[in-house]
């Protein structure tokens, strides 16, 4: 074996990756479950798709389960998106299904990869470009650790015809917009709402009608949509956020047509 040969391997495979990710029809921001589902969905439809993760692992919140316990409850809305990923759930009474977070986390990242779509772990979303009338139209895009160790190093950019906002509580990418251009996002306000308290039942009713357009060009999903539009969180339900993540891949694909 050849250490020149193995490294040459993974350089040009990379970066040819990274080439073809640099011009996609969609670019997803954040692999927790809503982001590896609704890439899941659009690359299941031929969409080119990309999703750019901060961390090292994928998954997001999924590992942690409820309070370090690996499981996770889905209701029966939820459940079917577990099966069509073949994930194996049990029944614990009627509406409640409990999977393990480790075997879900595995499948919907396999799934996602073996619809087609593009993962790239280790690269933080910094900014957005915004362009076309005022339209989100691609990322800004760095290495992860050029953040946490401060260097100063500038990112570089991929053009996107829609952005998914699947960070999480956090809707980084919603947030970057408002600081950049004002407050004009479409929510009651304009601006981020901000989190309620704990109403699993109404909070994954409502994560999933909120997952809209909410700028031009970018979509929120998942516990992001949540944050954007100030809905009661959940807990370790996640239902809302599968379903969440196949509605914003439902709403991409109508507005790319
Ligand atoms: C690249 C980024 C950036 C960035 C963040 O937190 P997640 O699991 O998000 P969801 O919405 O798919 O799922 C939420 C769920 O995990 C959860 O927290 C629930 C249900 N909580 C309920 C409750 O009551 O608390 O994943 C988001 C991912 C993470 O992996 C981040 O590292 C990543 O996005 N990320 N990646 N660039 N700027 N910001």
């Amino acid at each position: 074996m050849d250490e020149v040969i193995i490294s040459k391997a993974i350089t040009e495979s990379y970066i040819k990756d990274l080439l073809e990710a640099m011009e996609v029809d969609v670019a997803i921001v954040g692999a927790g479950p809503a982001g590896l589902v609704a890439a899941y969905y659009l690359a299941k439809e031929k969409i080119n798709t990309a999703i750019f993760e901060r961390k090292l692992s994928i998954g997001g919140g999924i590992w942690g389960g409820g309070m370090m316990f690996n499981k996770i409850v889905v209701q029966d809305e939820g459940k079917e998106i577990l099966d069509e990923f073949g994930i194996a759930t049990t029944k614990y009474q009627e509406g409640y299904y409990v999977a393990h977070a480790i075997e879900m986390a595995s499948a919907l990242c396999l799934q996602a990869i073996k619809a087609g779509a593009r993962i790239f772990n280790l690269v933080s979303v910094e900014d957005v470009v915004i362009r076309e009338n005022d339209k989100v139209s691609g990322l800004v895009l760095n290495w992860s650790p050029v953040s946490t160790a401060k260097l100063h190093i500038d990112p570089l950019a991929i053009k996107a015809k829609l952005v998914i906002d699947a960070t999480g509580h956090d809707c980084e990418v919603c947030h970057l917009v408002t600081r950049k251009i004002g407050a004009n996002l479409r929510t009651p306000t304009g601006n981020i709402t901000g989190e309620k308290p704990m109403w699993a039942e109404m909070a994954e009713k409502q994560v999933v009608e909120n997952t809209k357009e909410v700028y031009p060009g970018l979509i929120v999903a998942g516990m992001a949509a949540s944050a954007v539009f100030g809905l009661p969180r959940m807990g370790p339900i996640f239902g809302g956020m599968l379903l969440s993540g196949r509605r914003a891949a439902k709403l991409a694909i109508e507005l790319l047509k």
